[in-house]
């Protein structure tokens, strides 16, 4: 059975991880209303990722005997000024994210719970990963400034991104 103090912090990280997908859908409408198809397409398949991250945290509480409880979600924004922009805010909040995902790693080794610290690790590999993968995005689009080939560049290398469930 789960600790009480366990299951209310993966409760959050579960209703962040909804936030972080709400997010990602929200920059996705932006970029579709800037024509950057291929953005677009990238978050929304971030945003299915990251309900793939909640569905994750709610089937393990539910696995280890707890209640799974969605908590208040606020509106992401809906907007930015740049292509780059949304893509910093995206980095920014992956930053947070792992600094979260962290701080369960370090409740769980305080509570004793190994097996919230195994599933902490999936979590920490998955965040070096999107890290490291938005902060490339976030170079190249720095790299191509306000050149409209280059952004029709990386614009159509986005598009072929799909949606895969990470490896469990
Ligand atoms: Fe973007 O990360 Fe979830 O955890």
């Amino acid at each position: 059975m789960i600790k009480k103090v366990i299951e209310d912090a993966l409760n959050q990280q579960l209703t962040r991880e909804m936030y972080s997908s709400n997010l990602y859908l929200s920059m996705a409408g932006f970029y579709h209303s800037i024509n950057l198809s291929g953005f677009a397409n990238w978050m929304r398949v971030q945003a299915q990722e990251e309900m793939f991250h909640a569905l994750k945290l709610f089937d393990y509480i539910l696995d280890r005997g707890g209640k799974a409880k969605i908590g208040e979600i606020s509106a992401p924004p809906s907007n930015w000024q740049t292509p780059l922009e949304a893509f910093e805010a995206s980095y920014n909040h992956e930053q947070l994210v792992t600094g979260w995902i962290n701080e369960l790693a370090d409740l769980a080794i305080k509570e004793g719970d190994h097996a919230t610290h195994i599933l902490m690790q999936w979590y920490i590999t998955e965040q070096v990963e999107e890290e490291a993968t938005v902060s490339d995005i976030v170079a190249r689009l720095k790299l191509a400034g306000d050149n409209p080939s280059s952004l029709f560049l990386i614009d159509n290398e986005l598009k072929s991104r799909t949606f895969n469930p990470p490896a469990a």
